[in-house]
């Protein structure tokens, strides 16, 4: 007994030494603040354990959302409208809400989000603040309200619901003014609270001129208290604290791909009043930056933020339903490419289908979303690696479906690696990775190798992976393979592997 309490007093401190020596030291969060005396390893440390809060990980789980872009522009054909259209345009003949979320639902969408209010004012809801609204639209004579009839859909079928209020509105008078951002945080208020849970909120950057020919300094931070206070689950997108654009409106997000990412514009006052748990901070930077988060950029930064990509897309060239455009809807490999694209690019995709003149998204719209679909599930059907006997490395959490679970891979002289091992020969050409995010976004650069004569040869490397990578390759055939990670930031969290075959 006595020996036994001996080895505890020398094993405790020792335990603890290695758990603080193995980054454990730095309480996850998902802001770190860097202190001027913080040496590099420190600031590395720091990275590796900047985390997503609890919205922006049930967001990024999502992989797929979805937007509706709807309202005046659909009836004038316009991308962007004046805030002089008559109420009177607006009048679908056939709305059906419904039709939209199963039309999602069919091309694997989790959530929606409604533009509410565009840049021309329209307010696709029975709004106090304005008369420039439905109301005054011959549609149901007057009495309809497509945010309710969307939210309520939703709510039917498991989507999730977001909107899209426009800060810029170019039909209010109080535009330009103080009494605008009152507006605003009304026309919010009502959209919060009248239509159950909101999952996002998104607001665009755009901020043109107002009826007055003035521009609007939009209270940003007035607006976002307003979401946490009545909505603290939601997520507030591209002019907000959770979520950013990924800086492109193709589809295809970066090769390199950071959810953590330096932060120089922290107020430090405003971070005090706050707990850290719900500090705002958006970080500001020039977007045309190929690669956010890199390590130099790290090492000049304040503070450290999770901070993830939303990738936009419309599933036709505009955004705006226009029936000349028909013919141009992205066919359902494109959106497979789209799909590897963005949420293979560590990023959420988020694809626009807009509904048409008579409130319906279109059949051809309808048709290459079951279809891109079904190309999905077709490839993942079988995870190969499923198939991997016989090595002791080889952990089952790999392929278990779970984020949470992840394994530390076995360490080597030049970084860590996993084998994986089959009793016949495999053949694949599609390689998915995912880090256990939870844990923080780690891996800088990976390899993935097959032992062909005896020598291993690489098949594929990328730099981040992130919450999910998805590499095509050339097939490859073969019974030995390792993934090798040479750089990260601390040990990596590998949480799923998947090898499939793409038979197109
Ligand atoms: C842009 C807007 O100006 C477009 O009209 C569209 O709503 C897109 C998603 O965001 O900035």
């Amino acid at each position: 007994m006595k020996k036994f309490g001996l080895l505890i007093k020398v094993l405790l401190p020792l335990q603890m030494l290695a758990f603080y020596a193995y980054g454990q030291k730095i309480k996850p969060n998902h802001i770190q603040f860097i202190s001027p005396g913080d040496s590099q390893e420190d600031i590395i440390e720091k990275a590796a354990n900047v985390v997503p809060t609890v919205r922006q990980l049930r967001w990024q789980k999502l992989e797929v959302t979805g937007f509706i872009h709807f309202g005046v522009n659909t009836f004038t054909g316009k991308e962007w409208g004046t805030g002089n259209e008559k109420p009177e345009i607006f009048n679908p003949t056939d709305l059906d809400a419904e039709q939209w979320v199963l039309a999602a639902k069919a091309g694997g969408i989790k959530q929606l989000i409604i533009t509410a209010k565009h840049h021309d004012g329209f307010c696709l809801w029975p709004t106090e603040t304005t008369e420039h609204s439905v109301v005054s639209s011959p549609w149901k004579s007057g009495k309809g309200d497509v945010v309710k009839a969307l939210a309520e859909a939703c709510r039917k079928h498991d989507m999730g619901f977001g909107i899209y209020l426009s800060p810029w509105d170019m039909n209010a008078p109080s535009y330009g003014t103080e009494a605008y951002n009152d507006l605003f945080i009304d026309q919010l208020t009502e959209l919060l609270t009248w239509y159950g849970k909101i999952d996002e909120v998104w607001f665009d950057g755009a901020n043109g001129e107002g009826p007055n020919g003035k521009k609007q300094v939009y209270d940003f931070d007035r607006y976002y208290e307003k979401i946490r206070e009545l909505q603290p689950e939601a997520v507030i997108a591209i002019m907000g604290p959770d979520v950013r654009w990924v800086g492109t409106e193709t589809g295809y997000g970066k090769d390199t791909e950071w959810s953590v990412v330096p932060v120089n514009n922290l107020d430090q006052e405003k971070i005090a009043a706050n707990s850290q748990q719900n500090v705002n901070v958006k970080p500001t930077w020039d977007k045309s930056k190929e690669v956010l988060g890199s390590r130099e950029s790290l090492l000049n930064a304040k503070g450290l933020v999770w901070y993830p990509a939303e990738t936009d897309v419309s599933i036709r060239p505009g955004w705006f339903y226009h029936k000349n455009q028909d013919d141009k809807v992205k066919s359902p490999e494109k959106l497979l490419d789209i799909y590897f694209n963005s949420v293979g690019k560590n990023g959420v995709l988020l694809l626009n289908l807009p509904p048409d003149k008579r409130g319906l998204i279109h059949e051809e719209d309808v048709k290459n979303l079951k279809a891109w679909k079904a190309l999905i599930d077709e490839l993942f059907d079988e995870n190969l690696l499923k198939r991997a006997t016989g090595n002791k490395k080889f952990n089952k959490s790999l392929v278990d479906g779970q984020l949470e679970t992840s394994i530390v891979p076995s360490k080597t002289k030049e970084g860590y690696e996993i084998r994986f091992d089959f009793k016949n020969p495999i053949a694949f050409n599609v390689l998915v990775l995912q880090e256990n995010i939870t844990k923080g976004q780690r891996v800088e650069n990976f390899q993935l190798e097959v032992l062909k004569d005896g020598k291993w040869q690489s098949v594929v490397n990328g730099t981040t992976i992130g919450y999910k990578r998805i590499s095509t390759l050339q097939e490859v055939n073969g019974s030995q393979f390792r993934l090798k990670i040479q750089d990260s930031r601390l040990s990596p969290e590998i949480s799923e592997v998947g090898f499939y075959l793409d038979k197109q």
